[in-house]
């Protein structure tokens, strides 16, 4: 009974192996024989993406003919990490596909391995982004991921003596199968110039733009399945190009050079991803980046809206626009300029559909990263839109003015125009006033918001604020990068909780069944050992895969405290030498995480890091009691080996600082506990699993403020804790950097003299919670209870209930199930 199934769509084992072949014969150019490791994992990525098309171009179809609302998601970054194995996952064909790699001769995994991530996002934002398209997809709803496709991504980290060095990110040098050009889709973009009123011929007044120069914009797609479903949705990142490639005027004239000038210059916009996770001041190149795919990003939307219908009236009911930060809240002016100067628009009706279609997610509370563009650089580059944010910002202070008479500073507070010394455009401002709800991240964060930075705006309007607490996406986050746990799992409760997280509760019933909880030590066990083995291979450091895994993965920061850990790290070290008999269990530290190329501080504390971890590794005396480790160029691929094999993960960051945390999740769903302050969401994930199961410290955000009212003294902790004492002398004496006083002595005055965020003020709490942590981990019984309890508990935090959550209160959209026909 032989089915012969297409050698593009079919599922069965023997003919993916077959499809494999095809394509790396057809497609690389290449027979088995000579083939490289990279060439085979091509072969299949190719097999795997001729799977998704079927699927991809239905979902695209039916969204287009359907009168139905899709979501447009709008974010500088997209962090999604390698493509391969998820796509594995989400068709249900992992085993299928493992069987047929293994029958030519091949390891999956191997191959899985060797795909190049798209290093397209710095950290939280970016990869909030991916985990939420795959939650958009998983349950059906049509949406649109909107972007740049950076040609470099973040950055690589080598670390040099203990440095981090940058090394430029080539994710696309060896091509990249899962996406696919749409240059006859490519669309204008205008920079410079100046306007220019008219009359049209109906003997309306109009404003043209007259642009200095174009840029054109070429979409990229990559689909993006859901899980076990067949909708697929489209990451469309865009690409700058010059309209005209080739200047033949100039070149005739023998302006060799001049004649590809503003093909280099257009070709230089969204060359790079900028590497800060925070505003820089002033960079022109990434106000033009950001313009470029939100004005790329908006026609597109327009295009697609009008082969279905003959206006843009209903805009607003058929798009629901998401701006993830501030990065393209420029968006609101494009659009107005869009319906008013193109579309010929009234403004009253433009600004209804406008208001209509945004909302707002803001992701800090630091005030200082507010972006915030000088008048000069927006009005030279974006004339118009200058115009129009004049525009909307006029006829918005004039309703403030009518609902709080005579109140100058709420007016200055409210206004998109920072007048203060310099003037600057404030996207926050223009982001909360052409959006119809705006949200923060976590229940604090969005508390705070109305409380401080956006306060004025929340008195305003009270009906525009609410919260969605974030979530990551538990097929990534579990299924792929943590199988064996998965697998133990879904013995126990069936695979139903994959996509419906919740179900994780039934967990609770095994809490007190010793077998159980020696299956979930084994399989935490297993997988610390994959990580000991990758730890010795990268960076030549043993590690006791008995010891304690306490884990610090995130980007460098001075307000998420990495410093602060390494306070710890040190107090354990000085009494494990003057007592080296002390009962505490080993400990191996694990840090990762990139620091913004220009952020002194941030690069100080990995010199710190591994510093410290140069000493406490060769000092024979600790008998490898305690290991510290930083591994390099963290990223999702890194990310999916850490958070399955961590024990304990730290969340320190300073109260009311962190808006949310993602990674909190990560680590909590593969059963680690946290020790943590109650900062950003691990305040709700304390409240899930039960304060008895989170290992709590620190001041609390009005504590906070109450130590800053009254003039924050640090030298008082020094002065009066003798064991912190010991701690910052053994590092301003050069006990740590080989003699050199200078190295590290930044970081202690700047913790004696000024400590912004309060690590001395939390110190000894820390060091305390940190011993509650170590005498749990002593009975092994006990900890299992916990991180089971931890697992069970994690249902909320996945990302499908916070895209539920954007469904039902911001967007209003509703699902559609795709049908396959070919
Ligand atoms: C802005 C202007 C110019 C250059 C860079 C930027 C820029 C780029 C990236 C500013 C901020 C970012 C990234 C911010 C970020 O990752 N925030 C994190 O978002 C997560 C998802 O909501 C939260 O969980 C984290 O708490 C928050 O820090």
């Amino acid at each position: 009974n032989v089915t012969i199934e297409d050698d593009r769509t079919g599922l069965d084992i023997e003919t993916i192996r077959r499809a494999v072949l095809d394509n790396l014969f057809y497609i690389q150019g290449k027979f088995p024989a000579i083939a490289t490791k990279h060439d085979f994992y091509m072969a299949l990525a190719y097999t795997v993406r001729d799977r998704l098309l079927q699927r991809w171009l239905n979902s695209v179809q039916t969204n287009l003919k359907k009168d139905v609302k899709s979501v447009a998601y709008l974010s500088a970054e997209f962090l999604v990490g390698p493509h391969l194995g998820n796509n594995l996952i989400n068709l249900d064909i992992y085993q299928q596909v493992e069987q047929a790699i293994k029958e030519s001769g091949l390891n999956l995994q191997e191959l899985i391995d060797t795909e190049e991530e798209p290093g397209l996002g710095n950290g939280g934002l970016g990869r909030l982004a991916a985990c939420y398209l795959d939650s958009l997809s998983s349950l059906e709803i049509p949406a649109i991921g909107y972007g740049i496709r950076y040609e470099f991504g973040i950055f690589d980290q080598h670390i040099q003596d203990g440095w981090q060095v940058e090394i430029t990110d080539k994710w696309l040098q060896y091509g990249n199968p899962w996406e696919i050009a749409r240059p006859e889709s490519s669309v204008m973009v205008n920079f410079g110039g100046r306007t220019e009123a008219y009359t049209d011929d109906h003997g309306a007044f109009r404003v043209r733009w007259i642009p200095e120069y174009v840029v054109k914009g070429i979409p990229y797609d990559t689909p993006i399945l859901g899980y076990k479903v067949n909708t697929a949705n489209t990451l469309r990142l865009w690409r700058s190009e010059a309209c005209e490639s080739f200047n033949f005027e100039r070149f005739n004239q023998g302006d060799y050079y001049g004649a590809v000038d503003s093909k280099v210059h257009s070709e230089n916009l969204c060359k790079v991803l900028y590497p800060n996770d925070e505003p820089i001041q002033g960079k022109e190149l990434r106000l033009q980046q950001q313009y470029f795919f939100v004005c790329c990003s908006l026609q597109d939307m327009i295009r697609t809206h009008l082969i279905e219908n003959s206006s843009l009236d209903n805009f607003d009911q058929l798009w629901a626009i998401q701006l993830n930060d501030t990065h393209p809240a420029v968006a609101v002016a494009e659009l107005m300029r869009l319906l008013v100067d193109v579309h010929h628009y009234e403004w009253e009706p433009a600004w209804q559909i406008t208001e209509n279609t945004f909302g707002y997610t803001n992701h800090t509370l630091l005030p200082e990263a507010l972006e915030k563009w000088p008048l000069s650089i927006f009005g030279r580059l974006l004339p118009r839109l200058l115009e129009i944010i004049y525009e909307i910002n006029n006829r918005f202070l004039e309703r403030v003015r009518i609902k709080f008479p005579d109140n100058g500073s709420k007016m200055s507070s409210l206004s998109i125009i920072d007048e203060s010394d310099d003037k600057y455009v404030r996207m926050a401002n223009l982001a909360c006033i052409g959006s119809h709800r705006i949200n923060g991240v976590a229940q604090l964060h969005s508390e705070l918001l109305k409380e401080t930075i956006l306060h004025d705006f929340y008195a305003l309007f009270p009906e525009k604020f609410t919260n969605v607490t974030n979530g990551v996406t538990p097929r990534r986050w579990m299924v792929l990068s943590n199988p064996r746990l998965t697998e133990l799992i879904t013995q126990k409760i069936g695979n139903r909780w994959i996509n419906h997280l919740d179900e994780l509760k039934q967990l609770e019933q095994f809490v007190d069944d010793a077998s159980f909880r020696s299956q979930w030590r084994q399989v935490k066990q297993e997988v610390k050992q994959d990580l000991a083995k990758y730890i010795e291979k990268k960076v030549g450091i043993v590690v006791n895969p008995a010891s304690l895994f306490d884990v610090q993965v995130k980007r460098i920061h001075e307000y998420k405290r990495q410093h602060l850990n390494v306070l710890h790290i040190i107090t354990l070290y000085n009494r494990l030498k003057h007592n080296p008999n002390l009962d505490i269990p080993p400990r191996t530290f694990i840090f990762g995480g990139k620091a913004a190329p220009g952020y002194f501080m941030a690069k100080r504390i990995i010199k710190l890091i591994t510093s410290v971890g140069d000493v406490i590794n060769n000092d024979p005396d600790l008998k490898d009691r305690l290991k510290v480790v930083f591994l390099p160029d963290y990223n999702v691929t890194l990310g999916q080996r850490v958070y399955p094999a961590a024990d304990l993960s730290e969340q320190i960051s300073t109260a009311g600082k962190e808006a949310s945390g993602t990674g909190n999740m990560k680590f909590s769903l593969n059963g680690a506990l946290t020790i943590g302050t109650l900062d950003g969401a691990n305040v709700e994930i304390r409240e899930e699993v039960g304060a008895e199961n989170f290992f709590l410290f620190g001041l609390t955000t009005p504590q906070v403020a109450e130590v800053k009212s009254h003039g924050y003294y640090p030298r008082g902790h020094y002065d009066s804790n003798e064991e912190l004492r010991g701690v910052l002398d053994l590092i301003s004496c050069g006990f740590f950097s080989r003699g050199n006083r200078e190295l590290l002595q930044p970081i202690v005055d700047n913790l004696l003299y000024d400590d912004p965020y309060l690590l001395l003020a939390d110190y000894q709490s820390y060091i305390n919670s940190q011993e509650e942590v170590s005498e749990a981990y002593k009975d092994q019984e006990r900890w299992s209870r916990m991180s089971i309890l931890n697992v069970a508990r994690m249902g909320k935090f996945s990302s499908d209930r916070s895209i539920q959550e954007y469904c039902d209160n911001i967007w209003k959209v509703q699902p559609v199930s795709i049908k396959l026909q070919a």
